[in-house]
């Protein structure tokens, strides 16, 4: 299978491509082919052996689904289906492209591993239901902010960003795709404490993959020998997703992503904010979190 058709139409090109607009779903701020689609994705059926991966967009979202896809296959990548991980792992609010995500998770046997970015409060009941296990995964704010204003750029399924300090007011805001930052991480952590979720911060993945894919191991029943754990580590290295073509996301056309204008597999790393933000940025990003993760125990390292 190679990248997404738009679902609408089937001759595009890169100028004729349009891009989403935005709109408020139940409050949050989302494309609008999701607000088009709300009723069917609202009505999903999870099954009770879905593993579900949720992330806000660019908090380390591919470097798990790859983990994980190569954890289910004994710790083998080449026994990993060998097309790119956006097929392997669907994309549960997937709307502009065909297949759908959610034609793709209904063609799919289980058990099935389904990304997804929304928020706790508009994530299908049938997962709770179900009692699916999740894990989410963070990343330090200001890195998501850089990378995703990054993302906005290449990634023609989101809207075209002005300019840095336009686009960080908005994020700021809240008034960008999937929504508030802040109330993201945080719906996702109180909801931990009633439900199935091991939640990862992307700075301790940095720092020590060994022991946070040894955590995702444990959490999905799974031993892991060192060998094992050592080969997935180098198997998903940035260096190494980043060559991969079926990591790296150019195997999507270019009226999709435009890998000229920023590359998917951009930076990696923690603190490249500090070549974006001003110093007031910075203030005011940290002033809004300690009022809005303020007492929930929820902290950020944005350096290692
Ligand atoms: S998406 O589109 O929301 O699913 O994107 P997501 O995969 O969540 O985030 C992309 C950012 O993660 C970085 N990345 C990695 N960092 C370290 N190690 C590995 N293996 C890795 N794989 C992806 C990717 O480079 C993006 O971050 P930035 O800061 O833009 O480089």
């Amino acid at each position: 299978m190679s990248g997404d058709r738009p679902s609408k139409v089937t001759e595009v090109s890169l100028s004729s491509f349009k891009r989403p607009t935005l709109v408020e779903v139940k409050g949050v701020t989302m494309v609008d082919n999701i607000e088009e689609n709300w009723d069917s994705l609202w009505a999903f059926q999870a099954k009770p052996d879905d593993l579900l991966i949720c992330t806000y967009p660019k908090a380390g979202t591919t470097w798990m689904q790859e983990i994980v896809d190569i954890l289910q296959h004994g710790g083998d990548p080449g026994k990993c289906a060998q097309v790119p991980i956006f097929h392997r792992i669907p994309f549960l609010e997937k709307f502009q492209f065909s297949p759908t995500g959610l034609e793709e998770l209904e063609a799919m046997p289980s058990p099935r591993i389904i990304k997804t970015h929304l928020p706790v409060q508009l994530l299908p009941p049938s997962f709770w239901e179900q009692n699916c296990k999740m894990i989410y995964v963070a990343r330090n704010g200001k890195d998501t902010a850089v990378s995703y204003f990054h993302f906005h750029r290449m990634n023609h399924s989101l809207p075209e960003p002005t300019s840095w300090n336009q686009f960080l007011e908005d994020f700021l805001a809240g008034k960008i795709a999937w929504g508030s930052w802040f109330d993201h991480v945080r719906g996702w952590w109180d909801a931990k404490g009633r439900h199935p979720i091991l939640y990862v911060f992307y700075e301790d993945m940095k720092e020590n993959p060994a022991r946070e894919i040894q955590r995702v191991a444990q959490f999905l029943g799974l031993e892991l020998t060192e060998s094992i754990l050592n080969q997935i580590v180098q198997h998903t290295k940035f260096e190494n997703m980043k060559k991969n073509p079926l990591t790296n996301y150019t195997a999507k056309p270019r009226y999709a992503m435009d890998h000229t204008v920023s590359p998917f597999m951009r930076k990696g790393t923690t603190g490249d904010w500090k070549e974006h933000f001003t110093v007031a940025q910075s203030e005011q990003l940290d002033n809004i979190c300690d009022h809005l993760l303020g007492g929930s125990g929820l902290t950020f390292r944005t350096v290692l």
